[in-house]
């Protein structure tokens, strides 16, 4: 099953702006009368500077990264009357769509375009958070309260186990009263079991991806990594632009969410461009990567994956597995023989692979292991696979 990021935004923010500058996919886009009502779906490679390194050595047939899938929406927040209405016949499908994410990416401009209407007029993403979060919430509200009037009807049986659930349902809604976000709420482990049943929204890990405009670009991203590396950021000394940028990071920090800058509609114009050109303007503009790259590789990190390599003349390619996976589970994403007939592992770290050159060499200097069905797959692991089918 592949893992969905779900695009999500006021009106307006840049969401399929972004989605196509991710995908390439030129999904429809501009003002109110082409506003998204229909969902883009696509599959999206995930860049790893490994691969290619990887592929001088082999020379294979194939180069295959590995993916991510993102789903674009409909704006969310309140609108005029008339897109109020569309609104609410589209809040099924939406919400469908978005409980099915197993992330969120939050677009939240930045950028002034007096071309492009902001629902509430002005730009201030702190605000835009705000109203995004509060309906977040109140959807939740709505979903917790239905499960609790099942669940008082359950508990009349006495059984405590619906008690409990009762407890740990109205401490939730409590706090989305509140409209505070369920992933900020403490809670144990037990409990979080019938929450995972809601698919709640505000529970679900979530990037802040700020779509500034271009000329920021460059300071909005060395801000970033400032607060990122939690230096001190004196927010009374930004103004316009970067005091948004600053605020909505420092947020995300408190949150332990991650925030990325990008200028989604140069990034979808670069996407245009052959990639040599692409890269030059980008180094021009003094950046080390697309912002949407990051976007990939933060989202990558929230939805717990971890990547391994296998490498051969015949394919160089990147696989997914869960954080914590086993090394059987990573054979059985190449195939279910390889699965059921794992015998071992062979691994080598792609570092210790790419300081020796060959898998000779490395098997040599003792930097090739053997393992077994117990060993936990770590991101960066290059694997070979014993396997026996008639077992
Ligand atoms: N200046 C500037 N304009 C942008 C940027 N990103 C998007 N836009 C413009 O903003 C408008 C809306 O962009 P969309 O990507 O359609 O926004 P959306 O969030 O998908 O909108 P809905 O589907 O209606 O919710 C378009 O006219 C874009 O060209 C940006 O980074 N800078
Ligand atoms: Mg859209």
């Amino acid at each position: 099953m592949a893992l969905t990021i779900g695009i999500i935004g006021l009106p307006q923010s840049g969401k399929t702006t972004l989605f196509n500058a991710l995908t390439r996919a030129g999904a429809p886009i501009s003002g109110y009368a082409t506003s998204t009502v229909q969902a883009n779906l696509a599959v999206v490679k995930v860049p790893d500077a490994r691969l290619q390194p990887l592929a001088d050595i082999f020379h294979p047939k194939k180069v295959t990264p590995t993916t991510v899938e993102f789903v674009d929406v409909a704006g969310m927040g309140q609108g005029s009357q008339t897109q109020k209405e569309k609104r609410e016949g589209l809040s099924a499908e939406f919400l469908g769509h978005i409980r099915n994410a197993d992330a969120l990416a939050i677009v939240l401009r930045t950028f002034a375009n007096n071309n492009v209407p902001h629902i509430y007029d002005d730009i201030d993403p702190n605000r835009d958070l705000d109203s995004l979060n509060a309906e977040l919430a109140l959807t939740d509200l709505t979903t917790v309260e239905k499960r609790i009037e099942r669940t008082i009807k359950a508990a009349k049986s006495g059984d405590k186990k619906y008690v409990q659930e009762l407890e740990v349902l109205r401490f939730v809604q409590d706090a989305l009263n509140e409209l505070k976000m369920v992933s900020q709420v403490e809670l144990l482990a037990q409990d979080r079991a019938v929450l995972d049943e809601l698919f709640l929204l505000t529970l679900k890990p979530r990037m802040y991806v700020l779509n500034v405009s271009e000329d920021v670009l460059g300071a909005a991203n060395i801000l970033l990594a400032r607060i990122a590396a939690n230096e001190e950021v004196d927010l009374s000394t930004l103004e316009g632009e970067l005091k948004g940028i600053a605020t909505i990071a420092l947020r995300a920090k408190a949150e332990e969410a991650e925030a990325v800058a990008v200028s989604a509609r140069l990034e979808a114009e670069l996407t245009e461009l052959p990639e040599e050109d692409a890269n030059e303007y980008l180094e021009a503009l003094g950046l080390p990567q697309l912002g949407t790259d990051r976007v990939i590789q933060v989202g990558y990190r929230l939805l717990n994956l971890i990547t391994f390599l296998t490498a051969g003349e015949d394919e160089v390619r990147a696989w997914t597995v869960t954080r914590g996976a086993k090394a059987p589970e990573a054979a059985g994403k190449i195939h279910s023989d390889i699965e059921r007939g794992f015998i071992r592992a062979e691994v080598t770290r792609y570092e210790d692979f790419m300081a020796c050159g060959s898998f000779a060499a490395a098997t040599k200097k003792g930097l090739l292991r053997l393992e077994g069905k117990e060993y936990v797959v770590q991101d960066g692991d290059i694997a070979h696979f014993r396997f026996n089918v008639s077992k």
